[in-house]
């Protein structure tokens, strides 16, 4: 069993202590916490950055010891083909979570590049998404098509 990465981008280390209305009231701690009893014997990698070129060398980290990827990108989403080419070379399964949904915003939430390359997109479901994609990715890897 290779560990599964739950990757985060930019200002999401900031989580519970604005905006709870968009985010909910979790810090990112708690998110972990969520993701780490959801994943019981599975190994994972909890990370966040506010760099796209950390973001970029753990996803290639991913792509030579990880199993699958769940990658909340936070404003990546919208802006990097660098993540999405990064993306591309990883072979399993990977998860696009977004804790809001993101198509009931503004409309430059609209365009995600990382959807071009998700095997499933979780949005909208606050932070219990994070315990939602857990659960999914475990599953998917179960599947020897995926393997
Ligand atoms: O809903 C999500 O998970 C997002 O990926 C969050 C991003 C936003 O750019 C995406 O459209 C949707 C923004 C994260 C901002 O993080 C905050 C953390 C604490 C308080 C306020 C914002």
């Amino acid at each position: 069993m290779k560990p599964i990465y739950i990757l985060n981008g930019p200002n999401l280390n900031r989580l519970g202590k604005r905006e709870p209305a968009i985010y909910g009231k979790a810090t990112l701690l708690d998110i972990e916490q969520y993701c780490r009893e959801e994943a019981g014997d599975y190994p994972i990698e909890f990370r966040q950055s506010n760099s796209e070129a950390q973001l970029i060398d753990w996803i290639h980290e991913a792509i030579d010891m990880g199993d699958g990827i769940i990658i909340n990108p936070a404003a990546f989403t919208f802006t990097s083909i660098a993540i999405l080419d990064a993306l591309k070379m990883f072979d399993g399964p990977i998860i696009e979570l977004h804790i809001s949904n993101i198509h009931k915003r503004e409309a430059y939430y609209h365009h995600s590049y990382v959807s071009k390359v998700a095997t499933a997109v979780i949005a909208g479901l606050g932070p219990e998404g994070y315990r939602v994609a857990t659960r999914s990715i475990k599953e998917l890897l179960e599947q020897p098509a995926n393997r």
